[in-house]
């Protein structure tokens, strides 16, 4: 049977990666094969596409340039991880997806819709995610968690990582527009501690679980 894709989306900070770990261990507790994976990267031509957006550098690289690259970097990781594992009936949990090109290129950055549904429809035409679990919090408190974690870790800002509480607030909007209008989504209170975070994205998977009988 074929896999089921399962995709992460939130702001910065909203304990995405925290929530990945702890779906692909319950995931497998219940005899499932499990890949998390995470966008843009995934694979090593996709990883190198990642530093290529990531990375601020001395060149411009305007909002539909990103959104190109955002795009490769998707196409290459669906042809050589995400496809597959699906179709040997692996689970993929996957740390963002095209609803944060939506929300950052499109809700952050002014990309137009059009423009972003086009890629879509031409990279992942009739592959949607399964489930959607959006961790919504304020973008101070995603922006506070982000830069404690970034102290403790020693990192670099990156190209986002720099944006304003202004461009993230777009952001966050648009994510909870898209949660509003797909079935698929599911919007959790990021505010709340983990493990009732973790407990709810755990009852959506079970739903998803039940629906495979
Ligand atoms: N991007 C884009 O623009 N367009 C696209 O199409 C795609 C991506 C796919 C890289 O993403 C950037 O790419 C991203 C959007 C852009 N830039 N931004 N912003 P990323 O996913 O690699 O990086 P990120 O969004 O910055 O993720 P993150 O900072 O790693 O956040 P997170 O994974 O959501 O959070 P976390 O690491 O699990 O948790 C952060 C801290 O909070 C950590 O110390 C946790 O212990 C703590 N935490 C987590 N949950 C809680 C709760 N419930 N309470 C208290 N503390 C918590």
């Amino acid at each position: 049977m074929r896999g089921r894709f399962i995709t992460l989306e939130g702001i910065e900070g909203a304990g995405k990666s925290t929530l990945a770990s702890a779906l692909r261990d319950a995931l497998q507790a219940r005899g499932l094969t499990v890949a998390l994976t995470r966008e843009p990267g995934g694979t090593p031509l996709a990883e190198r596409l990642r530093d290529l957006v990531l990375t601020r550098g001395e060149e411009r690289v305007s909002p539909e340039a990103e959104t190109l690259i955002m795009f490769a970097a998707r196409a290459v990781h669906l042809d050589n991880l995400v496809r597959p594992a699906l179709e040997r009936g692996t689970w993929v949990i996957c740390d963002r997806f095209t609803d944060a090109t939506r929300a950052y290129q499109g809700g952050g950055r002014g990309v137009s819709t059009d423009f972003i549904e086009q890629l879509a429809q031409t990279v992942h035409a009739g592959l949607e995610p399964d489930l959607t679990l959006l961790l919504d919090l304020p973008v101070e408190e995603g922006l506070r968690r982000a830069a404690r974690r970034r102290v403790d870790r020693g990192d670099q800002t990156d190209r986002f990582e720099s944006e304003t509480v202004a461009f993230f607030s777009r952001v966050r909007e648009r994510y909870l527009h898209i949660a509003e209008s797909a079935a698929r989504c599911q919007c959790i209170d990021a505010l709340q501690p983990m493990q009732l975070v973790q407990a709810q994205a755990l009852a959506a998977l079970s739903r998803l679980l039940e629906q495979r009988v």
